[in-house]
């Protein structure tokens, strides 16, 4: 169903399907494959495997609700649903790319995707250049002949990063190349890339959309059906990482609160942000919406929010960075982000020891620097909490 309305009301209204027995939540179609009352009819679906339910490797009721809200809320033709944000991305990379194509990727990308681009797309000849994608002049600098699309994360993980959305496009435009955005850190609460001229956007569900960290899951939205289709049938139903029924209804509830998560996310982070800046025991502080930093304008123009994660350095490098973590009562140290306890992980030790170090320090991934998920609890208490372990130091 389609629903005119401010997010919020989207968040709540869209996608959803008119259940025959009035059910207001949509069931768990837990289903495998789908019955046909004549071979003529099976026929008729068969014909374009995109529409219609054949069987649940390619859609499903209770995923089509979730693909539609998506991709109401991203502003694009549709969503596919993935088994995880590495699904989405892989899925997304392999139907887009072919063996001789070369990639322009942001030198700072989540761990998974790094490696993903870096090793095993190589090993199916395919090329890649990663350059900080925040530098205009690098990337249109990495345009070759064979260049098919750009690759990148805003805001990046872990470093908060951001890349220009709007001149990122109109190099890819310049050039003929496709972009496709990591939309994770932002979710469709505070930036829509699809807006700016983006072709797809890709999410680890996982993150902020679910919102309560008890699923792993992803999507991919084109602006175009046809993109749409190319990632369903060639990323999704001949790869197999299809996304459970049952995530798709945990996820579909997620979403319906994500305009009020956000919000609590964005100011609990900007204030833990502040407060952290004026700590002597900080070298240095990467929020979006900080006034100091150095993405702040941009952040303005494309962000209506600085999301829920921060990161700093402590000054007193890996071991001042370990005796803060080890002596939080309320954060939590674990990866991932997104939900709603805080989260606080040490890349250096944790998501990024795939990275090799040299390449690690240049995205400015040093060893002192810790990510915080700041979560939706009272942002004195995560103030008090570092605080009092910061002693330890
Ligand atoms: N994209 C971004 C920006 C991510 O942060 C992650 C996971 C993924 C994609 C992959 O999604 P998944 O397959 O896990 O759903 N990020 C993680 C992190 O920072 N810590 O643990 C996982």
């Amino acid at each position: 169903m389609s629903i005119q309305g401010g997010f919020a009301t989207q968040c709540v209204h869209a996608g959803r399907n008119p259940d025959q027995f009035g059910a207001l939540v949509t069931p768990i179609y837990q289903t495998s494959t789908f019955a046909y009352p004549s071979t003529e009819a099976a026929a008729e679906d068969f014909q374009d495997l995109s529409t219609g339910f054949a069987y649940s490797r390619l859609t499903n009721p209770s995923l089509d609700v979730f693909e539609k809200k998506l991709a109401e809320l991203e502003h694009g033709a549709r969503g596919v649903a993935f088994a995880s944000g590495m699904g989405a991305i892989a899925g997304t990379l392999i139907s887009l790319v072919s063996a001789g194509d070369h990639i322009i990727c942001s030198s700072t990308l989540y761990s998974g995707t790094h490696h993903l681009i870096h090793s095993t797309l190589a090993r199916f000849g395919v090329q890649f250049t990663a350059v900080e994608t925040s530098d205009l002049a690098a990337v249109e600098a990495a345009v070759q002949p064979n260049t098919k699309l750009i690759y990148f994360e805003t805001p990046a993980n872990p470093t908060m990063e951001l890349s220009d959305i709007a001149g990122i496009v109109a190099i890819a435009k310049k050039h003929g190349l496709m972009t496709v955005s990591d939309n994770t850190f932002a979710s469709p609460y505070l930036t829509n890339p699809l807006d700016f001229g983006v072709d797809v956007v890709v999410h680890s569900c996982t993150k902020y959309i679910c919102g309560h960290g008890d699923v792993i899951a992803g999507v991919a939205v084109a602006k175009e059906l046809e993109v749409a289709n190319q990632i369903r049938m060639e990323g999704l139903m001949h790869v197999g990482a299809v996304m459970a029924p049952n995530t798709a209804f945990l996820l579909e509830r997620g979403l319906k609160t994500l305009g009020i998560r956000m919000e609590q996310h964005c100011r609990n982070a900007l204030k833990v942000a502040s407060w952290l800046e004026k700590q002597p025991w900080v070298a240095s502080v990467r929020y979006p919406y900080l006034p100091s930093d150095p993405g702040y304008e941009l952040a303005k123009s494309q962000m209506r929010g600085g999301s829920g994660v921060v990161t700093f350095d402590v000054a007193a490098g890996l071991e001042g960075g370990k005796a803060l973590m080890n002596h939080l009562k309320v954060c939590t140290i674990a990866v991932s982000l997104g939900d709603c306890e805080t989260l606080v992980e040490h890349p250096a030790s944790m998501t990024h020891t795939m990275v090799a170090l040299e390449e690690r320090l240049a995205e400015g991934i040093t060893d002192g620097l810790i990510r915080m998920s700041v979560g939706l609890e009272d942002a004195d208490d995560l103030i008090a909490d570092l605080d009092q372990a910061s002693k330890y130091i």
